[in-house]
């Protein structure tokens, strides 16, 4: 892409309304626009980082063997008066009345839904287990809409369901999802902690919450920093094994990592005081068993092969897709602007051209365009006439891993510069060099 035609309009000035560094870069970056209170419009560059980040969690959820589907954003309200939900949302849940006078309401989760498709076409434990997810827009009328995609009243959600026969098989479905988030968020250049959290209005005991730690995160959260330690990095898996699943969830939940909600002073207090830690958190995900709540108020049974009926265990399962941008920059920014991790990046380089109208500069920049989209990556070619610093300015503040600087000076010498956003440090070599840098770095991944 080029700069000059791609709309992606940059601001001078800091938004005085943006209290976080994350909601400051993405409006400065030219990402997104409000339309209303917790409403946001994803512009250009906005929308293919929130694409980037859907990819790999669809990606990681069909490796988990979870299948992708989508369901309505408007749901009729007759469910979740079967529920018992439709009064226990509370104002959270945008009403809404057809033209017939009947209850609607815009989707602020799907346990419900999924449920009555699930009875309407499953009927035998032959059929199980089962995990279907979407990826959905979702709307909760949040009491303080803040800090822009980070706690919006509408935001992007992948929302998975897990149908098992007992319980120790959607233990073992909780425990698949434990494992497949970690390397969700690993992906996407974060280190998401799982935490001990309360269930909320989805139900059930068992619930963890995934914390990105961060000083302007909403959550208060209490934990051993030995589980800044873990990391799953790029281990096999088998997602059907029992075994291998428990093993994981052990090593990454058995010490102690809680949020405010289940916090416990005194178990707090034997870890080692220099390992004790009190800090802030972005929730980014949480999981869920609430075994037969749904399945039992909906009446979905299988039949469960001894004659009789049985009410399905379940869980769910959520990622804050929209929400993860904002916690990916939280984690990752300098006084300068955003640094993308290359996993999510939006390009995956830039070409600055330092004397934009010189022959040979031009020359060099439509040759490492073409030459690094043949190797299959997406630059982002400033090709304005601007000044230097403007265009340093603006390729620091969109925050792309890597930057490929030319001028005629370099290449009176036949060299480029290729700078790292992250370190900072500049290496001259040839285009070709540079081309075979970029590329190695993004097949790496
Ligand atoms: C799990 C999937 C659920 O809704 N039902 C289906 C379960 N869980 S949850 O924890 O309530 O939400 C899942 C994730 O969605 C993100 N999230 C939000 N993101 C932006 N703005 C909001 N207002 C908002 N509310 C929830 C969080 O990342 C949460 O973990």
């Amino acid at each position: 892409m080029r700069l000059s035609r791609y709309f992606m309009p940059v601001l001078k000035e800091n938004p005085v309304d943006a209290q976080i560094v994350s909601h400051r870069l993405m409006l400065r970056a030219g990402m997104i626009k409000q339309s209303s209170a917790g409403i946001y419009s994803w512009l250009p560059m906005g929308f293919k980082v929130l694409k980037k980040i859907e990819d790999i969690v669809h990606e990681e959820q069909q490796r988990a063997g979870h299948m992708p589907m989508l369901m309505p954003t408007i749901q009729s309200a007759d469910l979740w008066r079967e529920s018992g939900r439709y009064d226990a949302f509370g104002d959270e849940m945008l009403r809404i009345k057809d033209r017939h006078d009947r209850d609607m309401l815009f989707t602020p989760t799907a346990e419900e839904l999924i449920t009555d498709i699930f009875r309407a076409h499953v009927g035998s434990y032959k059929d199980l287990p089962l995990t279907l997810y979407q990826i959905q827009w979702k709307f909760r009328d949040e009491i303080r809409p803040r800090f822009g995609v980070m706690r919006g009243r509408e935001f992007y959600m992948k929302d998975g369901y897990n149908f098992d026969l007992t319980k120790e098989a959607a233990l073992h479905a909780y425990n698949r999802h434990l494992v497949s988030y970690l390397r969700t968020y690993e992906r996407m250049g974060l280190q998401a902690i799982p935490m001990r959290a309360d269930s909320g209005a989805m139900g059930g005991d068992n619930t963890h919450e995934f914390l990105v730690l961060a000083e302007t995160g909403e959550s208060e959260v209490f934990y051993d920093s030995a589980v800044t330690d873990l990391t799953f990095g790029d281990r096999a898996i088998d997602y059907d094994s029992v075994a291998q699943c428990q093993g994981v969830l052990e090593e990454f939940t058995t010490k102690y990592a809680r949020t405010d909600e289940t916090h416990d002073e005194a178990l707090f207090n034997q870890i080692p005081e220099e390992r004790r830690r009190v800090a802030r958190g972005i929730e980014v995900g949480q999981i869920f068993y609430f075994g037969t709540k749904y399945s039992e108020a909906l009446n979905a049974t299988v039949d469960d092969g001894q004659g009789g009926k049985t009410p399905v265990h379940m869980g769910s399962h959520g990622i804050g897709v929209s929400r993860l941008l904002g916690a990916i920059i939280e984690a990752s920014h300098d006084d300068k602007g955003i640094i993308w991790p290359e996993g999510v990046t939006p390009f995956h380089c830039g070409i600055v051209n330092l004397k934009q109208g010189d022959e040979a500069a031009d020359a060099a920049c439509d040759g490492l365009y073409s030459a690094l989209t043949n190797a299959g990556l997406e630059p982002l070619y400033d090709d304005r006439k601007e000044r230097a610093g403007g265009k340093f300015a603006t390729m620091d503040l969109i925050g792309l891993p890597w930057r490929i600087t030319v001028g005629p000076r370099g290449l009176k010498n036949g060299v480029v510069e290729v700078t790292s956003r992250r370190s900072g440090v500049s290496e001259e070599m040839t285009p070709e060099a540079a081309v075979a840098k970029v590329a190695a770095i993004y097949a790496a991944l």
